[in-house]
């Protein structure tokens, strides 16, 4: 089965609109998942720890054009958890931390220990194959080292321990392709 992974869209709409045409051009027939952090929270950190009842329109992002090109299941990011914080409305508790997929489980990333250059400790994930984003880095990691990659070029994953940073939709239109039959993992990005 083919699954088409995107994440950190940030509220863009161009860029989710360019990400989404190359995933129908490229990958029509995949199931597209989402890796969260779909919204951009407008309050920063620091703030939003004193708030708790701004208005959603205060507190995201939004406009109607951007949520109508959200018809894909998603796991939470951190921005949804913001802003549920700051609005203190329940609207993104319905989006699971983790979705197992074939062979792979796909999981934000706010989760993890980071190191203090953004490198992942991905020892914490029991699954074969960990998707996941928040660090906009594209990456394929095995063994905590990161592994080169070229966009468009199948990775074909041995039967060990990987994590995907699937990279950002934000400023850079990345997405990832992941065939979980031939086991391969395709850096895709957009123009
Ligand atoms: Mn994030």
């Amino acid at each position: 089965m083919q699954y088409a992974i995107l994440g950190d869209l940030h509220s863009s709409v161009e860029d989710t609109k360019a990400v989404l045409d190359d995933i129908r051009l490229n990958a029509k027939n995949a199931e597209i998942i989402g890796l969260g952090d779909l919204y951009e929270c407008r309050i920063g950190k620091k703030k939003a720890k004193a708030l708790n009842s701004i208005p959603f329109e205060e507190a995201a992002e939004y406009s109607d054009e951007f949520k109508q090109l959200l018809q894909f299941p998603s796991v939470r990011g951190n921005q949804e958890e913001r802003i549920m914080k700051v609005t203190g409305l329940d609207l993104f508790l319905t989006l699971p931390e983790y979705i197992k997929i074939e062979g792979a489980e796909i999981i934000h990333g706010h989760q993890f220990k980071w190191s203090s250059d953004w490198k992942p400790f991905l020892e914490q994930i029991d699954a074969s194959i960990v998707f996941f984003g928040h660090s906009h880095d594209a990456a394929l990691y095995r063994k905590g080292t990161k592994k080169a990659f070229q966009y468009g070029q199948p990775i074909y994953l041995k039967n060990k321990k990987y994590g995907v940073n699937v990279g950002a939709v934000i400023e850079n239109r990345e997405w990832c392709l992941y065939d979980s039959d031939d086991r391969t993992v395709t850096f895709m990005k957009a123009q």
